[in-house]
């Protein structure tokens, strides 16, 4: 029997970790790993034992895209039944943080993998790209997107136009990634940044990764009103009772989650 195209990990107390595992394809996006993924992340969400998730591949790939050998056939209709955008939602939906630990190639649907989630740690020799133009067709999870938004119109265009590939550091000149570590860190890496941030109050999180994501999508007025009506919601908690509490006696918080 051949390994599970997706496999998920504990490897940390809150931390949950998926891993795509195709390696003879460079992760390329099957539509078996992507509801794969849908679901691990679905589950990582209800589940109250996790409260950060890492997202990652192998050594020589996070992933190289949509899987164009299952495509390349397809019809407009059967691209559009088999509902791609799903997957984009699950991540951007996800109520927890999740963390792209980029290894390898993150090119087309696997760079707009690692832009929809929340941080992303590349390692120093990843290489990104949106190469789709190359194949007759253009970015379709957010490329055309989520990368102008991210590292502006004039960088975006010269790469989604020539579907050249580029390295961790311009990605980081760009704002494209989080952080750039040494290539046998990033795993390393990710998952220290996910156990910090599962320390911390998870209403605070969920609430501050929601009002990022909405208010990048809102003017600014309506942004800072989402922000300030999100911080008045949390002196409902109990985590920021007991945050403020802790700080005041110079003691260690006990975040429950209520
Ligand atoms: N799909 C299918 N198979 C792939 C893919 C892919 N995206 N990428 C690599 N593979 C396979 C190769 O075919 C090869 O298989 P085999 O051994 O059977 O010949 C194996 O992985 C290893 O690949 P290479 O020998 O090419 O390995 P290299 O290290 O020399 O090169 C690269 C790695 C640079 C990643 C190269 O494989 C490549 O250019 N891959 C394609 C990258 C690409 O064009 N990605 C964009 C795809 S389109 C997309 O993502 C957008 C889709 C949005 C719409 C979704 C609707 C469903």
């Amino acid at each position: 029997m051949s390994a599970p195209v997706v496999l998920t990990e504990r490897p940390a107390e809150g931390v949950g970790l998926i891993r795509i595992n195709r390696p003879e394809a460079r992760n390329a996006l099957t539509t078996e790993v992507r509801r794969l993924l849908g679901e691990y992340l679905s589950a990582m969400a209800d589940d109250p034992a996790i409260r950060c998730i890492v997202l990652t591949g192998n050594e020589k790939a996070f992933a190289a895209g949509a899987d164009i050998k299952e495509m390349a056939e397809a019809g407009a209709i059967e691209i559009l039944q088999r509902g791609s955008q799903k997957l984009w939602r699950a991540i951007y939906g996800c109520p927890k943080p999740v963390i792209a630990a980029v290894n390898g190639f993150a090119l087309g649907g696997g760079c707009e993998l690692a832009m929809t989630c929340d941080v992303i740690i590349a390692g120093e020799s990843a290489k990104f790209g949106q190469p789709e133009v190359k194949i007759g067709i253009i970015p379709g999870g957010g490329g055309t997107q989520r990368f102008p938004r991210t590292v502006g119109k004039f960088k975006a265009m010269r790469y989604v136009l020539t579907g050249d590939i580029f390295g961790a550091r311009e990605a980081s000149d760009m704002n494209l990634v989080s952080e750039v570590v040494p290539d046998a860190e990033v795993e390393k890496r990710a998952v220290a940044m996910a156990v910090q941030i599962a320390e911390l109050p998870p209403l605070a999180i969920q609430l501050a990764k929601e009002a990022v994501i909405r208010g990048m999508d809102a003017s600014l007025e309506t942004g800072l009103t989402l922000e300030s009506r999100t911080l008045q919601l949390l002196f409902a908690s109990q985590d920021q009772k007991e945050g403020m509490a802790a700080f005041i006696e110079k003691r260690k918080p006990k975040f429950t989650g209520k």
